[in-house]
């Protein structure tokens, strides 16, 4: 199921929790109509977007974690599909967005370190930095809280980037893919296209 995929050499790719808005992103991105829904676990392989004349891709992939009527073992399947696509593609791939649901991405990270286990989101954004890919954490969802600063600074410090979070824009980015809210990571993307000296891919931005 990963393995159907032209060559492009760019990419963009997002990653993340199931539910979490990967899909809403990107279809507010292109206003190409992703497949999107209530429930986790409703895109389930690597969904591609091009354009003809543009040797450029972006990529909607699975998310992972909790997904309706998905059984664990298929999971875990599913979350080793996302890692080794994104080793197999990590020199075409410029950008990462990492998508997160702001309202409850901390509250999870901590259940999971109580249990002892890495959190994905956590395990995710380390194993792209380690790969050298760019990465910009969409802190997506944020009509659903009140307490902004606190909820970013607090998602910040559990990935390791000291508080406050207005130092970290081209890395966390907060947005609202549902109101069509997204400018903060469309600015971010763009900055690291640009260090990449892609300023011909800014458009798609
Ligand atoms: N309130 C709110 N809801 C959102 C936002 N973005 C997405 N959603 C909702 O979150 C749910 C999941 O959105 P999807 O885009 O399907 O999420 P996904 O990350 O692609 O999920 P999977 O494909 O299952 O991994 C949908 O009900 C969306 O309408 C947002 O900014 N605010
Ligand atoms: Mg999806």
């Amino acid at each position: 199921m990963f393995d159907e995929r032209p060559d492009w050499s760019a990419e963009v790719i997002f990653c993340g929790r199931s539910n979490v808005g990967k899909s809403t992103l990107l279809r507010e991105l292109t206003g190409h109509d992703f497949a999107t829904g209530k429930r986790p676990g409703v895109t389930r392989s690597p969904d591609h977007y091009d354009w003809t004349s543009e040797d450029f891709v972006l990529t909607d992939l699975p998310g992972f974690g909790f997904m309706s009527g998905v059984p664990e073992e298929h999971r875990e399947e599913i979350k080793t599909g996302v890692v080794q696509y994104i080793e197999a593609h990590a020199g075409e791939i410029l950008v990462a967005v990492l998508v997160v649901d702001t309202k409850s991405a901390v509250e999870i990270i901590d259940r999971h370190e109580e249990r002892g286990e890495l959190p994905h989101d956590v395990e995710l954004f380390h194993f792209l930095r380690e790969l050298g890919i760019p990465t910009v954490v969409a802190a997506n969802k944020m009509d659903t809280v009140d307490d902004r600063d606190a909820r970013l600074n607090a998602l910040c410090e559990r990935l390791g980037l000291h508080a406050p979070w207005q130092q970290w824009q081209d890395t966390v980015a907060p947005v609202s893919a549902k109101r069509g809210s997204i400018r903060a990571l469309t600015d971010a993307i763009g900055t690291h296209l640009h260090d990449h000296k892609r300023d011909d891919l800014l458009k798609f931005f």
